[in-house]
């Protein structure tokens, strides 16, 4: 190769090295639950392309449904010195220590979806996330209307330990706590899958002499419901016509569901949130201007008759 020839391919790959290494303003890790259900899978897509459009180098770690990874992804966050972290947690218990390394690392942190149950709030920035509790008041006052406050639930809780689980139950037992002839008669955990709710769902159908004198069943997520719907109609139950069917996340299945007459409400949760997380990280870094404890994504009830989303 010629001298200058040399000296061209060398300023070559110098600039395109400079320009790879200023692609990226900021690095950010990002912690997420797993993949359980259709929503997760769909906010974690969200996550890295709304990274991809915000030119954000973003470090992406799958916890497999478990705090342990969740935990070892964090530090290992650290330890590369991102600018900042996402976490989406799976249950609110367990992280007051590794929050504070880092803080001690002087690495903010934010909170996407789900929440914590910390000591000191000033370990996290902020929260962006829909409110969980609304979430379950909506299910409960839809159920309230559609079955004139008389209603038996079998109730298919989330994960549990998990804030949707937690502040879903509460939000939906205090509104039919209001209707004396409401009440939750079997309440029990399918991990928010699809093959949970079924196996929960085949249980409570044998303890109950196929759901005798049940009207609905409030599952705190569409997958389950869709397990549940299964479950119901292999025993030859009627899912959406002799049973109220009310959920959250609102899922491409579960709008199928609710048009085919098997479901009737779902409250939508948003998955493509990245674009209000990543303008809150990013203006944070900026400025370090202390924000709401909670930025919170609206939630609405969706039914075969109003869809929408
Ligand atoms: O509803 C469920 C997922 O954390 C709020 O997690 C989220 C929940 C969501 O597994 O489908």
């Amino acid at each position: 190769m010629s001298l200058l020839k040399t000296i061209r391919v060398a300023a070559f790959a110098t600039a395109a090295l400079i320009a790879s290494s200023s692609a990226y303003a900021v690095t950010i890790g990002f912690s997420q639950v797993g993949d359980e259900g259709d929503w997760r899978p769909a906010f974690s897509k969200d996550m890295q392309e709304e990274a991809k459009k915000e030119g954000i180098d973003l470090k992406f770690a799958d916890a497999q449904g478990k705090e342990e990874e969740q935990l070892k992804a964090v530090r290992a966050f650290i330890a590369q010195k991102v600018d900042a972290i996402i976490i989406a947690p799976v249950v609110v218990t367990g992280w007051d220590k590794v929050l504070e390394e880092a803080k001690t690392a002087g690495i903010p942190v934010f909170l996407a979806d789900r929440d914590v149950d910390v000591k000191d709030n000033s370990l996290f920035v902020t929260r962006i996330s829909a409110d969980f509790n609304l979430e379950g008041k909506l299910a409960g006052a839809w159920l309230a209307q559609a079955s004139k406050g008389n209603c038996d639930v079998v109730e298919l809780q989330g994960t549990t330990g998990a804030a949707p689980a937690i502040e879903r139950k509460k939000g939906f037992e205090a509104i039919i706590s209001n209707f004396p002839g409401m009440k939750i008669v079997k309440s029990q955990s399918g991990d928010f899958t699809t093959e949970g709710g079924k196996k929960v769902m085949e249980a409570f159908i044998k303890a109950t002499d196929n759901l005798k004198g049940v009207c609905a069943v409030f599952a705190h997520n569409d997958n389950m419901q869709l397990g549940a719907i299964q479950a119901m109609k292999e025993a030859g139950l009627k899912p959406g016509k002799d049973f109220q069917m009310v959920s959250v996340d609102y899922v491409p299945a579960m709008k199928d569901a609710l048009a085919a007459g098997d479901a009737n409400a779902s409250v939508e949760l948003r998955s493509a949130i990245g674009k209000y997380i990543y303008p809150v990280v990013l203006q944070y870094l900026k400025d370090k201007k202390e924000l709401p404890k909670w930025i919170v994504i609206p939630s609405d009830l969706h039914t075969a008759a109003t869809p929408g989303g």
